[in-house]
């Protein structure tokens, strides 16, 4: 995939600015970079924190061809190539929480926002932002202590630059992988390796009710296993609370 990246000092949000640029025709493999957002989102409305050089803020435009019911996976994608870029650049072993946080120490580091366009299932385009908090920062009370950068964990130093351009190589070796099978059959016993919530004592916050059960790792699907007492549950999206992450106990 070629790359084209575009560096902004400010943006509202990269995914917003990637989104408008998807519906104007750039291509796949567009970037949309900045050193600060003024409204950084996270998933269902939420605001992502994204002070000015504070972290790597940044969205990535994706045409492939495959059904929009697929397009979820695509997060487990980039988080495992985020996962592999920190590790090879700081030095440090995140770990994935399902579906779109990495974490180290059990505090989250990178965030993933996904957001699909599609006409008739079949997808326009895919804008996946990924936000990696890089110095210390003061964080907001609301997630203080859920929330960690690089820094903090004591990364070795290095340029942000570098770091961008190792998950983008990595994210292209992933996404290779993804689209051969169009699932993670080629990625999953690495994905399974890095995530923090296997076999753990996990809380899915399920609309209908939530429930508890041990998580078992992910399948083809990206969909997380969750064995409860009555049976392995496939849970395809959602919240999922892990105990002794972020403070569920
Ligand atoms: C996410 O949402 O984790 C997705 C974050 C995606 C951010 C990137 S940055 C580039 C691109 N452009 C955007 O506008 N967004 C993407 P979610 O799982 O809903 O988590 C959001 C929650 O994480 C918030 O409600 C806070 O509790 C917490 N949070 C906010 N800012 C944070 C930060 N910088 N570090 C860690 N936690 C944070």
């Amino acid at each position: 995939m070629r790359y084209r990246i575009y560096c902004y000092k400010e943006l509202p949000s990269t995914n917003t600015e990637a989104r408008r640029l998807a519906e104007e025709g750039v291509g796949q493999g567009t970037v949309i970079v900045a050193r600060k957002q003024t409204a950084g989102r996270g998933r269902r409305g939420r605001t992502w924190a994204s002070g000015e050089n504070a972290g790597i803020w940044f969205s990535l435009v994706l045409k492939p061809d495959i059904p929009a019911e697929r397009a979820s996976t695509l997060t487990l994608v980039a988080a495992l190539a985020v996962a592999r870029a920190i590790s090879r650049v700081t030095g440090l072993e995140p770990l994935i929480k399902w579906p779109n946080d990495i974490v180290l120490d059990g505090r989250k580091v990178c965030g993933i926002l996904t957001e699909l366009s599609a006409e008739a299932n079949s997808v326009k385009h895919i804008v996946v932002g990924i936000g990696i908090n890089v110095r210390s920062q003061e964080f907001s009370e609301e997630f203080a202590g859920h929330a960690t950068s690089l820094t903090a964990e004591g990364a070795k130093s290095f340029l942000q630059g570098a770091l961008l351009m190792a998950v983008l190589e990595e994210f292209e070796d992933c996404y290779g992988r993804y689209l051969k099978t169009l699932d993670l059959e080629l990625l999953l016993t690495e994905y399974n390796d890095c995530l923090v919530n296997r076999d753990r004592p996990v809380k899915v916050l399920d609309p209908a009710g939530a429930y508890l059960g041990i998580a078992r790792g992910v399948n083809r699907r990206g969909e997380l296993l969750v064995e409860r007492e009555d049976g392995v549950v496939p849970v395809s999206s959602g919240e999922v609370s892990v105990r002794g992450i972020y403070g569920y106990v």
